[in-house]
């Protein structure tokens, strides 16, 4: 890779889009690329300056390529797929179906977030505690302390202006988890029906764009739920789907063990919490 096209991403391990843009990156071929890890649940270092000077909006994933600066997944895929339309992930003849398929999957981007968080904190009273830990507490303190400088207060205050509107104590209601796991059905129904009659991708005759965003779906339903949700076609995509050497690279994380956010989890028992 030519020093001027060096690709740098800043990605958290969980983080749903993280593992887009990762397996976007794999998956056009990039290996070269480096890969920093953002912790987004226990240290919050989407809140620490040096994160903010690259990604006002505190978000992760974010993807250096050369002097570019692109701070959304979606936007990720469709500006490598443009870069690098050697790798075929958006064939023309398919464009379409990609994008409605794509779409799809990010119209229903907050429910797949409260469909994470919500069975996460149902699980323990412990778990909550450290979910709520970082998103809260320490994002607070460290917002705070953002607010307090010159450079990045403007960004610190719309970030606080966003956070006010969350509510998380709503997250382990039963009717709301019941509500967005019938949206992400909706979701694996829609793979479903692609996958009839023996077709081996979310999309068209070969591997695209959709599949990175469906294997990142199928991974967090398999993180939450194994594959209870999976029907015999989604279970056999998706064994498709983790043959391919961009699952390793990209560290897919479909189980709780595999997660940097697990280890976090212990230290945060340890530590007495
Ligand atoms: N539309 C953005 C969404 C980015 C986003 O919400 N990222 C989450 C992780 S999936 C995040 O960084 N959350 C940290 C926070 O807001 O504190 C994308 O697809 O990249």
């Amino acid at each position: 890779m030519s020093t001027a096209n060096r690709i740098t991403t800043y990605t958290a391990d969980v983080s749903i889009c993280s593992q887009i843009c990762r397996l976007a990156v794999q998956e056009h071929g990039l290996s070269d690329a480096e890969d920093v890890s953002v912790d987004i649940e226990y240290a919050m270092e989407n809140y620490d300056p040096w994160f903010v000077r690259i990604q006002p909006s505190m978000t992760v994933p974010v993807m250096r390529y050369g002097d570019a600066t692109i701070g959304d997944s979606k936007d990720i895929l469709f500006f490598l797929a443009d870069k690098h339309p050697e790798a075929g992930l958006y064939p023309a003849d398919a464009r379409a179906a990609i994008d409605v398929f794509i779409n799809g999957f990010y119209d229903s981007f907050m429910a797949i977030g409260v469909f994470t968080f919500g069975n996460l904190v149902s699980k323990s009273d412990s778990l909550k505690r450290f979910i709520l830990q970082g998103k809260t507490d320490v994002t607070l303190a460290k917002l705070e302390a953002l607010s307090r400088d010159p450079e990045l207060a403007e960004a610190a205050h719309a970030k606080l202006e966003q956070i006010k509107l969350r509510d998380f104590s709503l997250l382990d209601n039963p009717q709301l988890l019941a509500n967005v796991e019938t949206q992400i059905q909706v979701l694996l129904d829609t793979l479903d029906a692609n996958l009839a009659d023996g077709r081996e991708f979310a999309v068209g005759s070969s591997y695209t764009l959709a599949d990175i965003v469906a294997t990142a779906l199928l991974a967090r339903v398999h993180f939450i739920k194994a594959d209870s949700l999976f029907t015999p076609r989604l279970a056999a995509y998706w064994q498709g789907m983790q043959a391919r050497p961009s699952f390793l690279s990209a560290n897919v994380c479909d189980t709780w063990e595999k997660t940097l956010m697990a280890k976090q989890y212990e230290t945060f028992l340890a530590d007495g919490a």
